[in-house]
């Protein structure tokens, strides 16, 4: 899309918003300031990035308004299981897509490639193996968990009994922890994965603590899943029950979700998806999520998740050099979590200042949160969109440079 120094490489986008102004300048207009800030920015959103030519083309293909509800697998039950006519082509996509993204992970486990989120992902996954009252043990979201882990504002938190696990003095996940409470609580389900981590997750530890007390194991990968696919991140496949995940972060590719499960859960982990939690699925998005499972098997893809880990660490170090605070001390993934509980000013104060110098990033709680979550006492950077656009390491430490910069104008100001 836009290389490090925002120039456009791409002709399909631009061209999209000034055919749309044809018809409605506004939304046109709309659409054309949000191209121009995502190309002068600096984007750090740690579970965004850019999308290539190929995925959007699909998104916006002719598929967008085709009807399919049901499953395809023509090929295991010899009819198409769609509630449509005119499913031929569309069936063939959604069974190339199942094969494709079991190539990217190398795995046998059932894949649903319908779920149109990751909200909606976990949301069908814990129906494929709890019932309402069931108890989950999660990371929460204060310690880098995400809302649908068992907040108490999400369906998670209301539909299931929740516990949470917690991280230790450094922000590490605690398996000592785990391991209690797992054996205190005997929940049906342990669940792991994060939006705002930085650290390797010990997928066997956890799978061994779930045998221990009889308990499903589900891995949420939305963030590290590009990593896993280019083996920069242990993968829960073989361990897990059932692993979750969105498509478009660190693998680059359409917003929406998938489910893997093991083969035994696939009739339960289908009708917890359709037509349990949706309707209709977006056949246009799977094309996408198709595309993108494509460049993720490929060797640049492999090269471009393990240089975002390496660049992740450059800016780490960086901001260690510059005396800044970060959980856990450091990052082995795509993200850095700045801790700024010792600052007068909060992390949405940071996100605005660095708003306000073409730096975007968001606010986030960080371990023993004293603030509100709309305050924060942190923010999250990512290096995945930077990454795409070519940043290598020198950048990043440049870019650590310039957020050091608003950080001791903020630190006069709030003196
Ligand atoms: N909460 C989103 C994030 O990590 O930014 C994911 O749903």
């Amino acid at each position: 899309m836009f290389d490090m120094k925002g120039n456009d490489n791409n002709t399909y986008n631009v061209d999209n918003f000034n055919f749309i102004k044809k018809t409605s300048p506004i939304v046109g207009g709309f659409i054309e300031d949000e191209y121009n800030r995502q190309k002068n920015n600096i984007e750090l959103i740690a579970s965004e990035n850019y999308c290539s030519e190929a995925v959007l083309a699909a998104c916006g293909s002719c598929l967008s308004w085709k009807y399919a509800e049901g499953y395809p697998y023509v090929r295991t039950t010899g009819n198409t299981g769609r509630y449509y006519g005119g499913t031929e082509f569309v069936d063939k996509l959604e069974e190339y897509c199942c094969d494709v993204w079991k190539k990217v992970f190398n795995t046998d486990y059932h894949v649903n490639v319908q779920p149109h989120s990751g909200s909606q992902a976990n949301f069908s996954a814990y129906k494929t193996i709890l019932n309402p009252g069931d108890t989950i043990l999660a990371l929460n979201l204060d310690n880098g968990g995400h809302l649908t882990h068992g907040s108490s504002v999400s369906f998670s938190g209301k539909l299931y009994n929740v516990v949470f696990y917690d991280v230790d003095d450094k922000g590490y996940i605690d398996m000592e922890d785990v391991r209690k409470k797992a054996l205190e609580y005997k929940p049906q389900l342990i669940l792991t994965g994060a939006s705002a981590y930085s650290r390797i997750i010990d997928f066997t530890k956890f799978a061994e603590i779930a045998k221990e007390v009889g308990a499903y194991f589900m891995v949420d990968m939305a963030h590290i899943a590009g990593l896993v696919a280019a083996g920069v991140h242990p993968s829960p496949f073989g361990l897990a029950d059932v692993i979750t995940t969105t498509t478009h972060k660190t693998l680059r590719g359409p917003r929406g979700g998938l489910i893997f499960v093991r083969p035994e859960l696939a009739k339960k982990a289908d009708s917890a998806v359709f037509p349990y939690a949706q309707g209709g699925p977006l056949e246009h998005i799977i094309a996408g999520k198709a595309v993108c499972a494509e460049e993720a098997l490929s060797e640049d893809y492999k090269v471009y998740a393990k240089k975002v880990v390496d660049n992740c660490k450059a800016m780490a170090d960086e901001f260690i050099k510059l005396g800044h605070k970060l959980v856990t001390g450091g990052t082995d993934n795509h993200l850095i979590l700045l801790d700024l509980s010792d600052e007068k000013f909060s992390g949405r104060v940071l996100q605005e200042r660095c708003d306000e110098n073409q730096i975007t990033l968001n606010k986030n709680c960080v371990p023993n949160e004293k603030r509100t979550p709309k305050e924060t006492s942190g923010v999250r950077i990512g290096t995945a969109p930077m990454t795409t656009r070519g940043y290598q390491e020198d950048d990043f430490r440049e870019v650590a440079r310039k957020i050091d910069s608003i950080i001791l104008k903020l630190r006069e100001e709030y003196k």
